[in-house]
């Protein structure tokens, strides 16, 4: 109950724009998973929707995981035709704003592997972001097709 009563204060007075709630309290993270990758292949991604819910543009700098020995936040361009990763230092999430870590666009990259990831297992992922605050989310790994990414013959591009 007084948690109850705290969460509907702190809510108001984030609505109210009172005060300016961290990060970690402006950004709920809706729809995590971790895309499942065939047997002996040390790499995945994560993806996930980011909803800022406060004033103030908010971002995520770096990611922590102990699922695999690197994490990496990475986005897709388009070089020449062919789509390639690119390393980025943040992730911004607008004022009042949506970022979505799709197939093809942002995302959480995950390099080297510890394990074989299983269907349904939960990964669990710290999000740290600017101020300082940070958000731990379990993400559980699921099969994607990969939407717009397979030409007729179904390669990837
Ligand atoms: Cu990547």
């Amino acid at each position: 109950m007084k948690n109850l009563f705290f969460a509907l204060l702190a809510t108001f007075v984030i609505s109210s724009n009172c005060l300016a709630g961290t990060a970690a309290e402006s950004i709920s993270v809706s729809d995590p998973y971790v895309r499942a990758v065939p047997p002996g292949q040390t790499v995945s991604a994560s993806f996930m929707q980011l909803k800022n819910s406060s004033d103030k543009q908010h971002a995520i700098v770096n990611v922590k995981s102990t699922i695999s020995k690197v994490v990496e936040l990475h986005t897709h361009t388009h070089e020449n035709g062919m789509m390639m990763m690119r390393q980025v230092e943040k992730m911004e999430i607008p004022a009042n704003g949506e970022t979505v870590l799709q197939p093809g666009g942002l995302h959480i990259m995950l390099i080297g592997l510890h394990n074989e990831l299983t269907l349904d297992q939960k990964v669990s992922l710290t999000l740290e972001f600017e101020d300082g605050s940070s958000k731990t989310i379990e993400a559980p790994v699921r099969k994607i097709m990969m939407k717009g990414m397979m030409n007729s013959k179904g390669m990837m591009k």
